[in-house]
């Protein structure tokens, strides 16, 4: 008898085995050169606040403050920190619902975030949108969006319009390994290079999509990289655990994109410490799969790494206890913040701030 594809599906998943943790650099991806120490630090700082914000987020919604759902990006800090750091202020970023790390990562505030985060007043949204819609246009973040795949084509857009003013903004568009497989990816990546868009793609292939491992629905071991060629891009596979891996290789696909080049496909090899969302425990994946990328957490690796390099400890220190000190004070302004009031409802429908319907 034939088994239902589903129950394969399972067993599969089921007996899959713990996936070690890989990352070879395909060919075409540029060597990692350490960057400049000032750079070191900024990613550090980068990393050490979205691991301290995510985790108070959490504590947050265990305590009943954060309303709505929300998907942190614990362990997936080093995608979000290398490219951020590589961008330049007027650069457009697009990210999914997992989406903390690359709103904080274009210098917004913690304050508006955490406070959107609980719903109130003096969020990033007035407290409207919520984990997953974060979105700040002066800062470049041009959004979060929920529907997987969709916003492939809405970067091209703005790097479409960059190209048409001629001026030099580069688009760079986080996603998932998921949307590897929806239409949009496909579509924008075919326009995107008959184009020629300043575009950067960004797949945080963290090994699953909600409770399905990639693997088991993918025709090839690389959702993205191995899907490369069939645009006529080279494969960039990076470790998206090694923030001098991600900065190196988000400066060198940027600055082709600002330079002309037209857009590049990075996938960054990662993995989430948590569930999917805020209520999943994640217990469906392998024990010794979840260990092994413990085991290459991001920030105690890259801590490692800049005492390696001679930096003092009590600089990196200093970086800890300030980014402590940044959310707690966030966290006391976002709780210390009315919701919004019934006035807002209708505010901020239309782009000139209005709600009146019209024709
Ligand atoms: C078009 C579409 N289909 C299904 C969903 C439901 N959904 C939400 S998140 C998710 C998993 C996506 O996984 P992946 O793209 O790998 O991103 P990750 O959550 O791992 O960051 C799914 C299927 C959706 N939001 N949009």
């Amino acid at each position: 008898m034939t088994t239902p594809l589903a129950q394969q599906l399972a067993q599969q998943t089921a007996t899959r085995p713990a996936t070690p943790p890989a990352a070879a650099p395909a060919p075409g991806t540029p060597p990692v050169q350490a960057p400049p120490e000032a750079v070191r630090l900024r990613l550090y700082q980068m990393m050490v606040e979205m691991r301290d914000f995510e985790k108070r987020a959490y504590d947050l919604f265990l305590q009943g403050l954060v309303k709505g759902t929300s998907h942190l990006g614990l362990g997936q800090e080093a995608v979000a920190a290398g490219f951020g750091a590589a961008m330049h202020p007027g650069d457009y970023t697009f990210a999914t619902y997992r989406g903390h790390n690359h709103t904080l990562a274009r210098g917004v505030q913690m304050a508006p975030v955490m406070a959107e985060l609980m719903g109130r007043q003096s969020g990033l949204m007035a407290g409207k949108g919520g984990s997953m819609h974060l979105t700040s246009v002066a800062h470049g973040m041009m959004g979060s969006y929920a529907i997987v795949g969709a916003h492939l084509t809405i970067a091209n857009g703005a790097a479409w319009s960059s190209k048409l003013r001629g001026t030099s903004e580069v688009a760079v568009c986080f996603f998932g390994d998921g949307a590897t497989n929806i239409g949009a990816f496909h579509e924008a990546l075919n326009l995107a290079v008959v184009w020629q868009l300043p575009v950067v793609f960004v797949c945080e292939n963290n090994r699953w999509m909600e409770y399905t491992p990639i693997s088991s629905v993918t025709a090839v071991a690389h959702p993205a990289a191995d899907r490369a060629a069939a645009y006529g891009l080279e494969p960039l596979l990076v470790d998206g655990n090694d923030a001098d891996a991600t900065y190196a290789i988000a400066s060198a696909a940027i600055g082709r994109a600002r330079a002309g080049g037209g857009p590049s496909l990075v996938e960054a090899e990662t993995y989430r410490h948590g569930g999917h969302s805020r209520a999943d425990p994640g217990k469906y994946r392998p024990e010794e799969e979840v260990q092994a990328w413990l085991g290459r957490d991001p920030i105690p690796r890259y801590r490692q790494r800049l005492l390696d390099a001679g930096i003092d400890e009590a600089v990196l220190v200093s970086i800890e206890e300030q980014s402590r000190r940044a959310v707690d004070a966030a966290s006391s302004a976002a709780e210390a913040s009315p919701p919004p009031d019934v006035s807002l409802v209708g505010a901020n429908v239309w782009a000139d701030g209005g709600a009146s319907w019209r024709r």
